[in-house]
């Protein structure tokens, strides 16, 4: 399905109803958040009523949003109702909002965006547009069809949404067009050096020893072919965003994995790849998902079975 076919369909959603809950994945990234706060001044500038809740809340490091927004933390705040109009982005799967669905009630109108070819196309209302570099980059467009107004905050959410999903442009999926996107929101008051300092360039000292820790688990295996990072501390790294792209990086990788424990006993696994390699097939052998570039999936069991299984399955299709 098009833009064309399916704007008219969001729209009618957005504008037919009121009082929504706007949520994403669990661990949510820069374009999941980016995608919910713009989400969330889309329908402030029609006029309704909403609220923005994540599993955990905002993470620490997007604190410099500052109190401009409030978002709510599906596991830690008690809500004395629950939602029957839900807005869901960039989450491939309705289990991927997490505890937020506590907050939901049976059988919910569901409007489902998403770029993410993994997505099962849950909901009364889907568009799953696997060409866009973000959902970001598809409200931008939504936006621009219901002739809302865009405001600075609104340009800045859906900047840092495409910045962060590219991986500030150097993906595959840095198009014209989401250069084109970030090009228009930096006319309408997204400001790309302070977005850029503040996500990426502020970092938490925690961040930053996470980061030497995972560096110096780094193990290379199959001739250099397979990279394999580990951060096996009991206390769960907040944030690990980027890690694993030092492991991909390595001159001869096609590969990478990090694994990292979870405080409650799991294990969450990133794959990364090169070339040819899809490591959404192997992500979705677990239970888990993404894009053929990046996935990722958690576990529950012996690490070691886990290691030996991924090991055998990447090295396998390396060939
Ligand atoms: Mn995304």
């Amino acid at each position: 399905m098009t833009n064309k076919e399916i704007f008219p369909k969001i729209a009618d959603f957005l504008v037919d109803c009121d009082d929504y809950l706007i949520t994403t994945h669990f661990s949510p990234d820069g374009d999941a958040i980016g995608s919910c706060l713009g989400m969330g001044e889309l329908l402030k500038s029609l006029g309704k009523k909403y609220i923005i809740v994540l599993e955990g809340g905002l993470p620490e490091k997007y604190d410099f949003i500052g109190n401009k927004v409030t978002v709510f933390d599906s596991s830690a705040v008690e809500f004395d109702r629950r939602y029957s109009k839900i807005i869901i982005l960039d989450a491939g799967d309705y289990k991927r909002i997490g505890k937020t669905a506590n907050l939901i009630v049976e059988n919910p109108r569901i409007l489902n965006i998403d770029h993410h070819l993994s997505n099962n196309g849950f909901g009364e209302v889907s568009y799953i547009e696997g060409d866009a570099s973000s959902v970001s980059e598809i409200l931008f467009n939504l936006a621009r069809f219901m002739k809302v107004h865009i405001s600075a905050e609104m340009a800045s959410y859906l900047y840092i949404g495409v910045m962060t999903d590219t991986g500030r442009f150097r993906f595959s999926n840095t198009s014209a067009s989401a250069l084109k996107t970030c090009a228009e929101l930096v006319a309408l008051g997204a400001k790309p050096m302070e977005l850029t300092e503040a996500v990426y360039f502020d970092l938490p000292r925690s961040y930053i020893e996470a980061l030497g820790k995972s560096l110096y688990s780094l193990q290379f295996l199959g001739d250099g072919r397979l990279a394999l990072m580990e951060y096996l501390d009991r206390d769960e790294i907040e944030d690990a965003e980027g890690f694993i792209d030092f492991a991909i990086g390595v001159k001869g990788v096609k590969s990478a994995v990090f694994i990292r424990s979870m405080e409650d006993g799991r294990f969450k696994v990133s794959l990364r790849a090169r070339d040819s390699l899809d490591v959404r097939e192997i992500a979705e052998s677990y239970g888990g998902g993404g894009h053929t570039k990046a996935a990722g999936f958690r576990f529950r069991g012996s690490l070691d079975q886990l290691k030996f299984d991924l090991i055998r399955k990447i090295l396998e299709r390396l060939g």
